[in-house]
């Protein structure tokens, strides 16, 4: 992209100090960031973001439900007296010509900028201490928000909600549009036995037992920033922020981390669930969540941690069924295995709901 482009859409933002340079920063497969760096040592530097309207297509609604975030987090941290703010939660920068707003549109583009946290890192690895310190970090996020006073959007509808993604593949079966069904009936099979067990929450929610807090949505051990002593500073990636179950930030965490092997991994000898992580992730998540989870939330942390290998299989399956069209294979058959990679994950955390709800009660 031409550096006067970005330029221009820098210079449309209220920020302090002078650009120096703009350069890609990270990793990240769904936003393009860049990381803009100012000449002056005082002035930050910032993180400029290109969002992705494929996968988030309500820009005004997802810029909304960050600011509601990030300014109830603040006023928390201010009010605690915490020192550090500014790296303890993300700041999104401003327009020059509108203060309450968080992005510009370019050629039909959205665009955000943010303060660029100095001296942090994140972790790729997943042992039971990051998952302890993720835990902790994810239940302080959700305890942090428990009382914000705005409702906030849906920003991917009905993201997880197992009755949507159980009709969903539901549909396809019955389509049958690249004819694969009958070839994984009995993986279709054993799914359906758990259809009724596994969509308890939405029952519960209608029933009005349960209810729906905001959640982050994308709990993995590198959507956390830590400082240089090791403490987690805060958590990013706020795309994905939205009220759900708490059961959402619990139970996709220990989808990843207490898999003993990747997703897509096709030997599943492999696969199992890692009562080690489960237990780290546990005591972090309850010390920062306790102060907010009802007993009937804490009771059925246990299903938190069978449901997202289940939703997964289920959405893996839908689109394996679908002719692969929403995650990227690297091979013909690439769905197929994460599907049976994730419904082994769910046998086996299954098989350990008991010896989890012991460990729950202990704590
Ligand atoms: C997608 O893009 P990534 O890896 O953060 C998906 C998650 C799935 C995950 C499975 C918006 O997440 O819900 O659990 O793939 N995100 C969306 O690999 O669908
Ligand atoms: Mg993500």
């Amino acid at each position: 992209m031409q550096d006067q482009k970005l330029n221009n859409i820098v210079d449309q933002f209220a920020i302090t100090g002078t650009v120096e340079s703009i350069k890609p920063l990270g990793n990240g497969l769904i936003n393009d960031t860049l990381l803009v760096r100012t000449a002056e040592a005082d002035a930050p530097d910032y993180v400029l973001q290109r969002i992705n309207t494929n996968v988030f297509p309500n820009v005004e609604m997802l810029m909304g439900n960050i600011r509601a975030v990030t300014r109830h987090i603040r006023k928390k941290l201010e009010a605690q007296g915490a020192d550090d703010i500014d790296r303890r939660v993300l700041t999104f920068v401003p327009l020059k010509s509108d203060a309450d707003k968080l992005y510009t549109e370019v050629e039909g583009e959205p665009w955000r900028m943010m303060v660029f946290i100095a001296n942090a890192v994140t972790k790729q690895a997943v042992n039971p201490e990051s998952s302890e310190a993720a835990g902790e970090a994810f239940g302080q996020f959700q305890a942090m928000l428990a009382d914000i006073p705005v409702e906030l959007g849906e920003t991917i509808k009905d993201f997880h909600n197992m009755e949507f993604r159980l009709q969903q593949l539901k549909e396809v079966i019955a389509k049958d549009p690249v004819g694969r069904v009958a070839s994984v009936q009995p993986i279709i099979d054993d799914l359906m036995q758990y259809a009724e067990e596994m969509t308890v929450a939405e029952r519960l929610g209608r029933e009005g037992k349960l209810p729906k807090r905001i959640c982050h949505c994308d709990t993995k051990v590198n959507n956390m920033m830590f400082d240089q002593q090791d403490r987690v500073l805060c958590v990013i990636d706020l795309d994905t922020v939205m009220p759900n179950f708490i059961f959402s930030d619990y139970g996709d965490f220990l989808r990843t981390a207490a898999n003993f092997t990747a997703e897509d991994d096709p030997d599943m000898s492999h696969v199992g669930f890692n009562m080690d992580i489960f237990k780290a992730f546990t005591r972090g998540y309850l010390r920062s969540a306790r102060s907010f989870l009802t007993p009937l939330e804490t009771e059925m942390l246990p299903y938190a941690a069978t449901l997202f290998p289940y939703m997964q299989a289920v959405r893996f399956l839908w689109d394996y069924l679908s002719g692969d069209k929403y995650w990227k294979c690297n091979y013909p058959e690439h769905n197929l295995d994460r599907v049976r990679n994730q419904q082994a994950l769910f046998h086996s955390a299954y098989a350990l709901k008991g010896e989890m709800a012991d460990f729950i009660k202990q704590q």
